[in-house]
């Protein structure tokens, strides 16, 4: 039998699990282990074991779409480009937005970047980092001078104690997940702090469950008892950060202390001591977490509170040390990486430096590009095009689906019809490419070369195992074909994925080193890696912090509640999330029966106290009703989640979560709350 195995990276999570893909008759039938993978060594989870069942779905878009009268008709890529390329003629560059995407080859995130800013000349552009770890971004570039997961991967396995807060690693990044058992079973403790029991709350050896949203006192608490036993790392503090004084004043106020913390928390006291002890005490300690932490109007305050905690211990620079920001998806730290915020160039390179826009005109061939302001983030542009019509006229949308992913959908819709023109490149008909003027069909990762970069900032390659369906095409060449019929044939003349990686490394110093032929040989590499000499950055900071000085800036924060707490009208905290067999949106994992069978639509979770108040039983049709909407959902009866507390999770479009949530930002950040607001569930009477 004629069948092939090509080595690539998994589409879905920031782990970046490399596996097989089995070809046969130039289609993907199915996976196969990747053993001598350096990140999961063969093993997979059951969204990495079915990768390959939404790729030949029957519901791929293979031709470009053109609304017309309201209906989508079948288009040739020639009557797409043009429209589009008039179209885009047509606005002001202030006038149009760029969604860049976290599924995307780092190519192709470039050039989606490249586009925007030298092509259409507007600074808007973003993606869903911006939902995610925009917290984690900016708050570690203000204390440590680099925004990105400080320690790598398979160094969990190597920590004495390990801290989880705000992840639910056990089902959002299983094969991370297997570290940390890996080092319990070397005797190391696992502390979980979640609202709700999850399989990773299951698997600690001390868990503390507490109110969403109370993560700054959790911290404050956790450092006052350090500081007031002296546990503190006396010599790291003195040499490697600036602001201790500060820090402590703030923390050893009666109000951080155990039983406040305890009260404002609902973790009982005795555990929050033991936390703090078995933490500080330990030879090496770290901290995981994602978006628990991050997705909060105080989602800065937060990530700052980890690194607190992290250098009043002294457990950054070192192995089973560290900040481990678990990103999300499978490409988003590349996004991110690539220049597709509105603040930066690849690499993190500044857009109101001058020198930085005239390296950047010039590595382009461009004489004028984007004014050198910082752009509109995604909640930006969804708020402007709801709140102030007419200021955003148009949206480039490549793999996102923010009309179930973003905040108060009925707000994001709201945006949507105020626009005048809205492209969609997707691989699947979507939510949001419903509301598109045209659909343009990508290919997907099965189908293209190209590099993305995990978790670890480890950048690594996927491989073509097949042809995309029908006519569509990679995005990098769509992107390609726009520019060109928009008068810029020569900057946009790539004929591979290479050709646009080796002008990434040109740019890019992080990357300067890393070439396609190393990532073939030694399967990946850690960026900063500014040399083809260097070896590549698993740990970073371990002699000096990354900011001016080299010093690590220890930040008092004051703890604030949730933007929106419970009342007697909405006595209940929202909290949405995932669960392991869905990814997102669904629009990959719905189209695979496999995983669609184990997780075929919503729920509400709710304690058999609250339930019981309500007349609620398991399995019951129950409306959640917030400030901005309503929802109909199966109640889920169970002793893993808090009293007051409910739990959603956002990927059925049928019983979406984000019709609930509140739209509320992080100043900094920008990111929504997505983790707290305050809902009451009904029952559902006959007739209603
Ligand atoms: N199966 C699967 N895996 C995924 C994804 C997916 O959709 N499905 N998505 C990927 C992406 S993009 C991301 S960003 C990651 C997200 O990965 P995670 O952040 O692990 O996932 P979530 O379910 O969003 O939230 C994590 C935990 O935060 C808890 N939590 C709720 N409120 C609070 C709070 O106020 N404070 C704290 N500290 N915790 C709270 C929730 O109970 C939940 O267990 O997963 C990635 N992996
Ligand atoms: N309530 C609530 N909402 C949340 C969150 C939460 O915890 N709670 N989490 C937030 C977070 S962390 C995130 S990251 C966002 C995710 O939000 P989104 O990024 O909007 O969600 P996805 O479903 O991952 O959308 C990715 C799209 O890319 C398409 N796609 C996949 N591969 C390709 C490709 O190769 N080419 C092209 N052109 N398209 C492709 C997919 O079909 C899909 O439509 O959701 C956020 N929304
Ligand atoms: S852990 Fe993440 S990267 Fe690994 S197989 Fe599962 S979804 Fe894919
Ligand atoms: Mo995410």
């Amino acid at each position: 039998m004629d069948v092939k195995y090509i080595p690539t990276t998994c589409p879905y999570c920031g782990t970046g699990c490399g596996f097989n893909l089995v070809v046969k008759d130039n289609k993907v039938i199915g996976t196969a282990p990747w053993h001598r993978n350096p990140i999961n060594q063969g093993k997979v989870c059951p969204k990495g074991n079915y990768a390959h069942e939404f790729v030949n779905s029957p519901d791929r878009l293979t031709k470009p779409l053109i609304k017309k009268n309201g209906q989508f008709e079948e288009a040739t890529w020639d009557e797409a480009y043009k429209l589009i390329a008039s179209k885009l003629k047509s606005f002001k560059p202030d006038e149009v937005g760029f969604f860049s995407s976290a599924r995307i080859s780092n190519e192709e995130n470039y050039l989606v970047a490249k586009f925007a800013r030298a092509v259409v000349k507007t600074p808007h552009i973003d993606h869903c980092a911006r939902l995610c770890h925009a917290s984690t971004v900016a708050g570690l570039a203000a204390v440590f001078g680099s925004g990105a997961m400080t320690n790598s991967i398979g160094d969990i396995a190597d920590s004495k104690c390990i801290f989880v807060i705000g992840s639910n690693t056990f089902e959002q990044h299983p094969l991370i997940g297997r570290n940390m058992v890996l080092a319990q079973q070397k005797g190391a403790k696992l502390i979980v702090a979640d609202p709700r029991v999850t399989p990773t709350a299951k698997q600690a050896d001390l868990y503390m469950p507490f109110y969403s949203g109370t993560d700054v006192q959790i911290f404050n608490g956790m450092m006052h008892q350090i500081i007031k036993n002296g546990w503190e790392d006396k010599e790291f503090i003195k040499n490697r950060t600036k602001d201790f004084d500060k820090l402590k004043a703030l923390v050893m106020q009666d109000k951080y202390n155990l039983e406040n913390t305890a009260k404002i928390s609902g973790i009982p006291a005795d555990r929050i001591a033991t936390a703090a002890e078995w933490f500080a005490k330990a030879d090496s300690a770290c901290i995981c977490y994602s978006m628990g932490i991050t997705q909060h109007s105080t989602g800065v305050d937060n990530v700052k509170s980890i690194a607190n905690l992290q250098m009043i211990t002294g457990n950054l620079g070192r192995p089973g040390t560290g900040v481990n920001a678990l990103r999300g998806q499978n490409n988003v730290q590349g996004a991110c990486d690539m220049g597709c915020l509105p603040n930066v160039y690849s690499g993190y390179q500044q857009v109101i430096n001058e020198e930085m826009q005239k390296k950047m005109k010039d590595a382009w061939g461009v004489d004028t590009i984007a004014e050198g302001k910082v752009g509109y983030t995604v909640t930006d542009m969804i708020n402007v095009a709801a709140d102030k019509p007419g200021t955003l006229k148009c949206l480039y949308i490549v793999g996102e689906n923010p009309m179930l992913s973003d905040p108060d959908l009925h707000h994001v819709k709201k945006g949507f019809d105020n626009l005048d023109f809205v492209i969609v490149q997707d691989i699947f008909m979507t939510e949001t490419a419903q509301e598109a003027d045209v659909v343009l069909p990508g290919a997907c990762y099965a189908e293209k070369d190209g590099t993305q970069s995990n978790t670890e900032r480890r950048v690594q390659k996927w491989r073509k195992a097949q042809d995309p369906p029908g006519e569509a095409k990679l995005d990098w060449q769509i992107i390609c074909d726009i520019a060109k019929a928009m008068g810029y044939e020569k900057q946009f003349s790539y004929k591979s994925a290479e050709e646009i990686f080796n002008e990434i490394r040109k740019v890019t110093p992080s990357y300067a080193g890393i070439t396609y032929a190393r990532l073939d040989k030694a399967d990946a590499v850690h960026w900063p890696c500014p040399t083809v000499e260097h070896p590549g950055t698993p740990i970073l900071h371990k002699e000096k912090f990354a900011t001016g000085d080299g010093i690590g800036i220890l930040t008092p924060i004051e703890f604030k509640y949730p933007a929106e707490v419970p009342d007697a009208e909405y006595p209940l905290i929202l909290s949405t999330g995932r669960c392991l067999w869905q990814f997102h949106t669904g629009s990959m994992t719905r189209r695979s029966e496999d995983l669609e069978r184990e997780a075929p639509t919503g729920w509400v979770e709710i304690c058999p106290e609250d339930a019981k108040a309500l007349g609620i039983v398991n399995g019951e049709m129950v409306r959640a009703v917030s400030r901005r909407g309503k929802v109909d959902i199966t109640a889920k009866v169970t002793e893993d989640i808090k009293k007051g507390e409910v739990f959603i999770p956002f990927h059925f479009a049928e019983c979406a979560a984000n019709i609930l949530t509140n739209n509320a930002l992080d100043p900094i950040a920008k990111i929504p709350e997505y983790k707290a607001c305050a809902v009451r569930i009904e029952k559902i009477t006959g007739g209603n």
